[in-house]
């Protein structure tokens, strides 16, 4: 009896073989999950979920980079509700505007870098990508400068899903569906030191990768380059943190060639890495942020992008209508529960215990994994984190990418109560910000004994036979 919520009464067989009939899931292979039947998640309670079984899982991944506040937070659920009742919906198109989309434009702004004043709201984070891929745009042509066009990007980076998300994004699987990226996308590689930064410091490869954007830009032409496109740190792409080089790097480059310079915080924005904004950590003044996610702690669909004041004074005050905007876009509802995270976040300081506190511990336990025979090494920043799996400590060889190590310990991971992820052999974690120092000697503790059991696993298969 581990679940508060033992009361639930679901025949999980039943609820399997309804989802295999009629919910096609994202990012999955629908015939493989019918025959292995999908985890039925019920209930979640500040840092655990319970699945349909009664199995307490500690959700290392706060949902999908999102449940900041951690689950059960009755304050959302009764603004949610607080709303609907007043008024549950009305658009922001035809000079209409509603009070919780104002109220939380301004308490965005409030916790936003200095010069940002302007917010676009969006359902989600693709649709905070495709806003800014189309008022970038829109920027340069009502600058006289219609041929400054190009977006450039990074391999591996996550934009997305939709097709101007998944264009930005460098997911070569995703591009291979669909004859992705769309024209006037451009990938340079990702600042990862542990794959490209042989043979030089970590100071020196955040220079070098940076320069990357450079040759691309000349090679480009810099009056077709409109802006360059990045993660603070890659989440979806491995927890990749560049160098602390890295950022100031692009951002001299971007000015030189007068390209914006746009930082997609869907996973960052709103607190992950101990700052309001991931740009704040990594030292570099955006033009736009995307953000989604946190905004909301993923209670309700909500994301949009912070307009700087560079674009919003062109667009607002010689653009004009901006032929662009959802249904959605600044639902009452959604804004009203986003309000109340902000001011959950305020209240429980949640960011500056980030800083100062939980983070730096975080930091310490998870980083000391790196003494684990399979790992390589593993990097935090703020209460994000990974690790990357070897084969061999000694030399840093990693396992061939068909063996799919990555996924061996994440079933242990998963069959422990401990949700991680798999990113190629990279595991990843982000914790919700509410996790305590005692959960997380918890958390680490599942983790190495989840560990140990995939060492002994692969052993076993005969996988570590030549490794030191
Ligand atoms: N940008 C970034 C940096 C993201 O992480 C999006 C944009 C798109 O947001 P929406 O709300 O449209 O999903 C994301 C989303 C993963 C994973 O595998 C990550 C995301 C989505 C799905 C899976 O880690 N991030």
């Amino acid at each position: 009896m581990n679940s508060p919520r033992d009361s639930i009464a679901v025949d999980t067989k039943s609820v399997q073989a309804l989802d295999s009939a009629h919910y096609i899931h994202a990012f999955t292979d629908t015939k493989a999950l019918a025959t292995q039947g999908a985890r039925v998640i019920v209930k979640g309670e500040g840092i655990y979920i319970w699945d349909s079984e009664g199995k307490k899982i500690l959700d290392g991944m706060s949902g999908l980079w999102c449940v900041n506040v951690g689950y059960g937070r009755k304050e959302l659920s009764r603004a949610a509700v607080a709303q609907m009742d007043v008024l549950p919906y009305y658009n922001s198109f035809f000079n209409t505007t509603n009070l919780p989309a104002v109220n939380l434009a301004k308490a965005i702004v409030d916790v936003a870098p200095d010069g940002f004043n302007h917010v676009f709201f969006t359902g989600s984070g693709s649709e905070g990508n495709d806003t800014i891929f189309r008022m970038v745009r829109r920027f340069w042509d009502v600058k006289g400068q219609p041929q400054k066009k190009t977006f450039i990007a990074r391999h591996n980076a996550y934009h997305g899903s939709t097709v101007c998300g998944a264009s930005l994004g460098g997911m070569s699987y995703m591009h291979e569906q669909g004859d992705l990226p769309i024209p006037g996308i451009a990938h340079i590689q990702q600042p990862y030191y542990f794959e490209h930064g042989q043979g030089l410091s970590e100071d020196e490869f955040g220079l070098k990768a940076a320069s990357w954007l450079e040759e691309k830009i000349l090679e480009l032409g810099a009056d077709k380059v409109a802006a360059f496109i990045g993660e603070p740190v890659q989440g979806a792409g491995g927890v990749i943190i560049p160098p602390r080089t890295y950022w100031p790097e692009i951002q001299r480059i971007c000015a030189k060639y007068d390209v914006l310079l746009v930082s997609d915080e869907v996973i960052c924005g709103f607190g992950r890495l101990g700052t309001w904004f991931g740009c704040q950590t990594l030292g570099y003044q955006p033009d736009l942020i995307t953000f989604a996610k946190g905004v909301s702690s993923g209670y309700i669909p909500l994301g949009g992008v912070l307009v700087g004041d560079r674009v919003a004074n062109v667009l607002i005050e010689q653009g004009g209508d901006f032929n662009h905007g959802f249904t959605y876009s600044g639902h009452p509802v959604a804004c009203a529960v986003a309000l109340e995270n902000i001011a959950i976040l305020q209240r429980e300081n949640l960011v500056e215990r980030i800083r100062t506190d939980i983070g730096p511990y975080f930091k310490q336990q998870f980083e000391a994994l790196t003494d684990h025979p399979l790992v390589g090494v593993a990097n935090a920043c703020g209460l994000m984190a990974g690790l990357v799996l070897v084969k061999n400590k000694a030399t840093l060889e990693m396992f061939a990418a068909d063996k799919g190590v990555g996924m061996v310990c994440r079933g242990h991971l998963f069959g422990n109560g401990m949700i991680m992820r798999a990113v190629g052999d990279r595991l990843i974690i982000a914790p919700p910000f509410v996790i305590t120092r005692g959960q997380i000697d918890e958390m680490m503790g599942l983790i190495r004994s989840c560990l140990d059991a995939a060492h002994a696993d692969i052993k076993g298969r005969g996988w570590l036979q030549h490794s030191a």
